[in-house]
């Protein structure tokens, strides 16, 4: 069955175009410096917004009818599920997908039976994928939806919960490596805490250190070559979450040796919900080489959850790729739409202006990216602001020639350093200019 028969494939018409089902700036082909859109861009649609969600939230039933979710049994909904979701790939033209185990596939009685489902599920996708040259960005375990995980998994304090979440992510490794994919994502749904009066907090994160280890001591032992990956989010589900944002995950990781075994998936929402812009957290975790893969998307400002709506500002978008640029690129990683469409934007139809909106505006600011940083504006600032640093008292602090008893002389010798302006006002209207000429 055809699922979108009246949707046309997406195409790249150019910003003149007023098909609402066109690309205006995605041109997969379109060379922007050494490698094309597509190789830069590297896009994934979340399998759970957009084919596994029904749009419920806390005051209200699901809102919205996807008729691949209507089957006399869950095994079967999730069947049609994956023809519906492969179709939507073609159609948008998207490379890649990601999931957890179970938007895929639904969890059964027991841990046998989700498995067996898992398995039923992953092969008919396996097929998919050749069949269609779509392939998996990162697979994932839900550790958080089924009641057992209410008081976190790998930081329950029940060790029977822990075995159980890691007999889930085993299975759901073994499957993304079975799929091809690229990468394994960890986001630690409920791994936090509500109260200190009832936490034993130093040793939820040494239990949670030794999950992560025991997961990449795993994948290697199974030869899974794909890039191991923390989303950091700072609350929601729990009130204190301890994987805060991108500077708290390394600190974690460094603390237990764990820092060359993963790196980050860094979210928008998850950003700001820490009280940080997105590209400050891409750009803490690119400083320190570990800025592995993106999740896409936007929240907004007045509320304090994760309404992981589709991105749609330029600015955010271009900062976003100025690290991306910066760095070479996200590959093996990629930029994952993990955003839903409003629970009132019912039709079909709302999925492809979405994700036809969110490729937009992350090729434009691609595109933009590149001019700014071709141009060398930032550089420019940049190398002027710090410019005494490559003087002999610069070069003596950063070789570690310096010590204090000597900077205490320089600073006698020196007087009052002089005061330089940030021209922060300045490099902002140069920013605007290029967010505003084509
Ligand atoms: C939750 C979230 C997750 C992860 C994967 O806020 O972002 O969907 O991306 O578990
Ligand atoms: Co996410």
């Amino acid at each position: 069955m055809e699922y979108f028969p009246a949707i046309p494939n997406a195409r790249y018409e150019g910003p003149d175009s007023k098909n609402p089902f066109a690309f205006k700036y995605y041109d997969p082909d379109e060379k922007i410096g050494e490698k094309t859109a597509r190789e830069w861009l590297r896009f994934a649609v979340a399998y759970w917004h957009t084919f596994t969600d029904g749009g419920a939230d806390p005051f209200g039933a699901p809102t919205l009818r996807r008729p691949w979710n209507d089957a006399p049994t869950a095994i079967e909904a999730a069947e049609q599920r994956l023809d519906a979701a492969f179709e939507f790939f073609e159609k948008l033209g998207v490379e890649y997908y990601c999931f957890h185990d179970h938007d895929v596939a639904p969890e059964g009685e027991t841990l046998a039976e989700s498995n067996d489902n898992l398995d039923r599920i992953a092969k008919l996708a396996l097929e998919k994928q050749k069949q269609t040259g779509v392939k998996l960005l990162w697979g994932t375990a839900n550790l958080f939806s089924h009641p057992r995980y209410a008081a976190g998994a790998a930081t329950n304090p029940d060790p029977a919960v822990f075995a159980r979440a890691a007999a889930q992510v085993k299975k759901a490794m073994e499957t993304t490596k079975m799929l091809g994919g690229e990468n394994y994502v960890f986001w630690g749904g409920r791994e936090g805490y509500e109260s200190i009066l009832n936490t034993d907090m130093k040793r939820e994160q040494e239990h949670l250190a030794r999950f992560l280890e025991l997961a990449a001591d795993y994948a290697r032992e199974i030869g899974f070559e794909g890039q191991l990956l923390i989303e950091p989010k700072p609350k929601e589900p729990t009130k204190h979450q301890y994987d805060f944002d991108a500077a708290t995950v390394i600190g974690f990781l460094d603390a237990h040796g764990l820092a060359d075994r993963f790196k980050l998936n860094v979210e928008a929402n998850h950003a700001t919900l820490a009280g940080h812009e997105f590209a400050h957290d891409l750009a803490i975790a690119s400083a320190r080489g570990m800025l592995g893969s993106i999740d896409a998307n936007r929240g907004d400002l007045l509320l304090g959850w994760d309404t992981d709506q589709f991105p749609t500002t330029l600015s955010d978008a271009v900062l976003a790729m100025i690290v991306v640029l910066r760095q070479g690129g996200l590959a093996p990683g990629g930029l994952n739409f993990d955003a839903k469409v409003r629970r009132t934007s019912i039709d079909l139809d709302d999925l492809f202006h979405a994700h036809i909106g969110g490729m937009d505006a992350f090729a434009l600011g691609l595109k933009v990216a590149k001019r700014i940083l071709d141009d060398g504006v930032l550089d420019l600032n940049i190398r002027k602001r710090y410019a005494e640093w490559d003087s002999t008292l610069g070069e003596e602090i950063e070789s570690g020639k310096a010590t204090f008893a000597t900077l205490a002389e320089r600073a006698l010798e020196h007087g009052e350093p002089l005061r330089r302006s940030s021209e922060q006002e300045k490099i902002e209207n140069i920013f605007f200019r290029y967010l505003v000429t084509r």
